[in-house]
């Protein structure tokens, strides 16, 4: 069925919500976080929503909410307002003139895909081409005061039925909290991510050749983004897979790291890479080249956390994704039922479109800025 879609109206809501408990990565502490919810209408008055999950701070990405709202306000929504399209994969065309900007890329053609699904009367997984009907999720552990606030938070993690457990690394935050989770959970699937803080100097790369011992699934970004090279080089002295997280925000970018053999594994995001339509097309890439691939996440709010399940649907999604349930983050999410886990293992919804209805009330009652256009 081919139905011609053409948004009337699109409107940016800045909410902001309270994490449960703090996180910490190698640059940054977040106790609240403020996203960009997208809402696109159509003539007919049916809505998608997308989520910009832009941290605040340029610190993981050059984007900031900032950036983000202006990108969205001035070139993404007046590309899109009043044009007619058939499939969601035209949306990002209409903004191809744009240069990165990917989180806010991402929440707008996030929102096309379910104002789509919708229309076509099926779940967004199945728009996407998703075959299983659960995703294995794992959870990402920031860095804690102490190894015992560390160790008691991987107990909790573990005993809530989490498989795969990820731990924040920074220098002198590395082979000591390593090998303490490893002697206390032998058996757990472990790995790490750097967030790009180290160099090739020699005490850094001593510790990353350390952890080699620990049986790791992966080491996730340790170097700069734009430092392939630096990957290539770890990899071909550690037998565990080196997996790159910021150095790929486009396709051309994963084929560079295929080329260097600087990726052994790949974490998607959505927002990293602009969009569920890129996010899919690195997944296709990156099964031709018999290159694993897992879905990472920036915290997002229920409507993100929606589009990371849809799209850890896809079949080469094969290792556990950064899907856990709502509740490790937010006492009340932005839509319901939130996203659950049951001993690691989330459903993906079948209800159609986004497959979780948007609390628009909630969304009203934290809401610290709109935008109609
Ligand atoms: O590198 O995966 C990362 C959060 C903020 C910035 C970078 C990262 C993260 C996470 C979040 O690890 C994981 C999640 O959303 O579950
Ligand atoms: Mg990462």
């Amino acid at each position: 069925m081919s139905t011609e879609l053409k948004v009337t109206a699109a409107r940016l809501h800045r909410v902001r919500l309270p994490l449960v408990h703090a996180f910490r990565t190698s640059s940054h502490r977040k106790t609240l976080l403020d996203h960009i919810l997208v809402e696109l209408e159509d003539a007919s008055g049916a809505v998608g929503w997308g989520e910009i999950a832009s941290p605040s701070d340029p610190y993981y990405a050059a984007e900031t909410v900032e950036t983000c709202w202006h990108i969205a306000e001035h070139y993404l929504l007046p590309a899109v307002l009043g044009q007619s399209w058939e499939r969601p994969e035209q949306v990002p065309q209409l903004w191809a003139k744009v240069r990165g900007h990917q989180f806010a890329k991402a929440g707008v053609d996030v929102a096309a895909w379910v104002l789509w699904a919708s229309a076509q009367g099926v779940p967004l997984a199945q728009a996407l081409g998703g075959t299983r009907s659960e995703v294995v999720a794992g959870v990402s552990l920031g860095i804690e005061p102490t190894i015992d606030d560390l160790l008691a938070e991987v107990d909790r993690q573990v005993a809530a039925g989490y498989p795969r457990v990820k731990l924040k690394i920074a220098p002198g935050w590395d082979v000591e909290p390593v090998r303490a989770v490893r002697a206390a959970h032998p058996g757990l699937d472990l790995h790490v991510d750097a967030n790009g803080i180290y160099s090739e100097a020699g005490e850094h790369l001593t510790a990353l050749r350390a952890l080699d011992e620990f049986g790791l699934t992966m080491i996730e970004q340790p170097f700069a983004p734009r430092n392939l090279l630096a990957h290539a080089r770890l990899q071909q002295v550690l037998r565990t897979p080196v997996c790159l997280d910021e150095s790929i925000e486009t396709l051309d970018d994963l084929e560079t790291a295929i080329a260097l053999e600087a990726v052994r594994v790949l974490n998607i995001k959505v927002s990293r890479m602009g969009g569920l339509t890129a996010a899919r097309a690195a997944h296709d890439r990156a099964q031709q080249a018999g290159i694993p691939v897992w879905c990472g996440g920036m915290h997002e709010f229920g409507i993100g956390r929606a589009a990371n399940v849809a799209i850890s649907s896809l079949p080469g999604f094969s290792l556990p994704s950064d899907v856990s349930a709502s509740e490790k983050y937010y006492a009340r999410d932005v839509i319901t039922p939130p996203v659950t886990a049951d001993n690691g293992v989330v459903r993906v919804p079948t209800a159609t479109g986004l497959g979780h209805t948007v609390d628009t009330g909630l969304i009203a009652a934290h809401t610290v800025a709109t935008l109609t256009l």
